[in-house]
């Protein structure tokens, strides 16, 4: 691996099919930034545990999500991909920060608020320490850069603040306070049924979301099928103010082209949506198809991807070890 000073972390859960929300706000991202920085990527099955997974389907899908790292353009050679649960420092460093998180922080997490719902007494225990789990994946490798989608902002902030509470509770520097990556035109991509909703693995409508499993035929019809309101297209983007849903297409559009959303508006300003949809669909499936395709030539070859995540688990817990050593040592750990 080339000898960066900057190092990234990030993750997916495998809690279902990854999205074009997971790629537009996370992996091609990442495709960017592993030329200039380390970068450790990670399919975080033990966060996906939080809510029940059927063993057999959480072992798919977590080769799954892997294979879409790779078939969108991680080089395995150059990063580390692996899967959390191969390396033990993440739940161990995560105890350490149950003990420094308060629970006053915690209760203001926003992720936990909309999975728990009103049934929140039911809610696992796992689904509400889990910002504490995602700061221990992140600071195990001491990560100077988390580049990740809008929703997780909140839980980057936590990840601050445990590292400096940490910090300042053992009279220490030791852990580097992380900086948010949150890059590109679609930040926060929105559920096609419904623009104030954000598009998830886990909504129940399947034509609410892209998935990176869904054919050609697919993608364009779930894409012309997308909710729109009546009025026609703004040539700017202050005239999507107040319209989410054609919002959302716009930026979906602009990020999918490397483009700006005002670029979009300008072009398709004052026109209905059944152009511009059909143009979407196209660059849509122009972008996803080779990375479907791929995908699923890859989760063929189950032996394939095992070895890399054995692999990554390896560099992973190379770099951690050592990381986790120093902690034991900074909270008072007797080792022998
Ligand atoms: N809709 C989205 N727009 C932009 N970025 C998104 N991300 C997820 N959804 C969107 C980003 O993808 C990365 C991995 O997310 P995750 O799988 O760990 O968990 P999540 O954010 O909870 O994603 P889902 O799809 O909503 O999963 P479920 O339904 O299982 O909860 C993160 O960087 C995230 O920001």
């Amino acid at each position: 691996m080339t000898d960066f000073k900057q190092r990234i972390f990030s993750g997916v859960q495998p809690s279902g099919n990854l999205t074009l929300g997971n790629y537009l706000g996370a992996i091609r991202n990442w495709v960017t930034l592993q030329k200039s920085y380390e970068s450790i990527f990670c399919v975080v099955d033990l966060h996906a545990i939080t809510v029940w997974q059927d063993p057999a389907i959480l072992r798919d899908a977590t080769r799954e999500v892997a294979a879409g790292m790779i078939a969108s353009g991680i080089d395995p050679k150059e990063c580390i991909i692996f899967n959390q649960s191969q390396v033990p420092g993440h739940a161990e460093l995560a105890w350490i920060f149950n003990c420094v998180a308060r629970m006053g922080w915690l209760n203001r997490m926003t992720q936990f608020k909309e999975k728990a719902g009103k049934n929140r007494e039911r809610a696992s225990v796992g689904l509400y320490v889990y910002p504490d789990l995602m700061a221990a994946d992140i600071l195990l490798y001491k990560a100077t850069h988390v580049p990740v989608g809008e929703d997780q902002k909140q839980h980057l902030e936590l990840t601050r603040d445990i590292a400096q509470k940490f910090n300042s509770d053992y009279g220490t520097d030791f852990f580097p306070i992380t900086e948010p990556l949150i890059l590109g035109e679609a930040t926060r991509v929105m559920s096609l049924r419904d623009g104030n909703a954000k598009m998830s693995k886990s909504d129940p409508s399947e034509n609410s979301r892209i998935n990176l499993t869904d054919d050609r035929d697919t993608i364009a019809r779930k894409i012309r099928k997308a909710k729109t309101d009546s009025d026609p297209i703004a040539s700017t983007v202050e005239g999507l103010e107040g319209r989410p849903e054609a919002k959302n297409l716009i930026n979906i559009f602009a990020a999918l082209s490397d483009r700006r959303a005002g670029d979009i508006c300008a072009e398709y300003g004052g026109q209905g949506f059944a152009v511009f949809k059909r143009d979407l669909a196209e660059l849509s499936v122009s972008i996803l198809g080779p990375i479907t395709e791929e995908m699923q030539r890859l989760c063929e070859e189950k032996t394939y991807i095992d070895q890399i995540l054995k692999e990554g688990s390896e560099k992973a817990r190379a770099i951690s070890a050592p990381i986790l050593k120093d902690v034991h040592n900074i909270v008072g750990f007797l080792q022998s």
